[in-house]
């Protein structure tokens, strides 16, 4: 080997064995990406009982993947019991970080304080719960009491149309009993009632569960006892949707015998929109997984989070649905 080469060859071992002991950039962003594929998830969803949900957990599933996190998932079918447990087996195979969204709001402080003790941070999606906020980091989620009074302005706007009931006689069919949106979507609605509109009156309220089978079989119970009832407001598209059934197969038209303002906007809801049938629908964006992908990967670099990241959403009235429903993306 020529004295040049020798120098050279020389030259170039040194810088590999001085990157080496260095431990350069080069090495960084493989241990960076290491430690993003290390990351496991342990992710209890409440159940499949709506079209909300369905896109849900897609976008939690797409999301996770796309990210290169690793998901451990369960389907609670809305049962809390099985997310307790859920979460206890994610406990037990030490995941990196907890997700859930919790079917009720109470009833949690005992298996979060579990997760805490292991030292394994939770993230909540969708739905608020009543425990300790030291119990967990913070909550991807939209803002279910604002969603209420929106869907009170919505109805202002459909009430503004030719058409309108008078006097407004109110059926609300429920979400879930103890969860969060029926709770605050309640709460939110009756606070524009009350300062607004003392002639509304909420004739009947009860829980469908917001399954369209639920939806369907209140409504059905509704016709028969209040009759008098010319507005619904559902707590999901999916239970208005299933009330659409029972109020034409009583021989009447929703969205003109019976106004119907309902929350979600998923596929079927604009279409319904279209066809006459909803009036309004209060957006509530299912498609949480890139929030809840970033904002584990800030938690576990140790970054800090706020204590709800709130998601965006719109309103759209019936005229507004034909325009939007391409660009839907649920
Ligand atoms: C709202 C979500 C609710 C939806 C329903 O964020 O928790 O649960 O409104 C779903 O469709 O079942």
């Amino acid at each position: 080997m020529s004295k040049k080469w020798f120098v050279l060859a020389s030259m170039g071992a040194a810088v590999l064995l001085a990157s080496a002991l260095a431990g350069t950039a080069a090495g960084r962003p493989a241990q960076k990406q290491r430690t993003t594929a290390k990351i496991t998830l342990g992710f209890s969803q409440v159940g499949s009982e709506s079209g909300w949900r369905t896109a849900n957990t897609k976008s939690i599933q797409s999301s996770a993947k796309a990210a290169g996190i690793t998901l451990k998932f369960s389907d609670a079918q809305q049962k809390q019991e099985n997310q307790i447990q859920a979460i206890r087996d994610y406990i037990s195979q030490k995941v990196d970080v907890i997700s859930f969204s919790p079917v009720v709001t109470t009833g949690w402080d005992t298996v979060l304080k579990e997760a805490q003790a292991a030292k394994i941070p939770v993230i909540l999606t969708d739905r608020q719960v009543d425990s300790d906020p030291s119990l967990f980091v913070t909550l991807v989620g939209s803002d279910f009491e604002n969603e209420g009074e929106r869907a009170a302005h919505m109805l202002e706007k459909v009430l503004q149309l030719p058409g309108a009931p008078s006097p407004v006689n109110i059926a609300v069919l429920e979400g879930t009993t103890g969860s969060a949106p029926a709770i605050d979507r309640a709460k939110g609605f009756k606070k524009v009632m009350d300062a607004s509109h003392p002639d509304w009156k909420i004739v009947v309220s009860q829980t469908g569960d917001f399954t369209r089978d639920g939806g369907k079989q209140v409504m059905a119970a509704f016709l028969q006892s209040h009759p008098e009832a010319n507005v619904l407001f559902a707590h999901n598209d999916d239970m208005a949707i299933g009330a659409i059934q029972s109020i034409e197969a009583a021989g009447k038209k929703p969205g003109t015998d019976i106004k119907i303002v309902s929350c979600d906007g998923v596929h079927d809801g604009f279409v319904a929109m279209t066809q006459g049938k909803i009036n309004a629908i209060v957006e509530c964006n299912p498609l949480l997984g890139p929030q809840l992908m970033d904002t584990i990967k800030t938690v576990l670099g140790g970054g800090t989070v706020d204590k709800w990241i709130k998601t965006k959403e719109g309103d759209f009235m019936a005229a507004d649905a034909a325009a939007a429903l391409p660009s839907r993306q649920y």
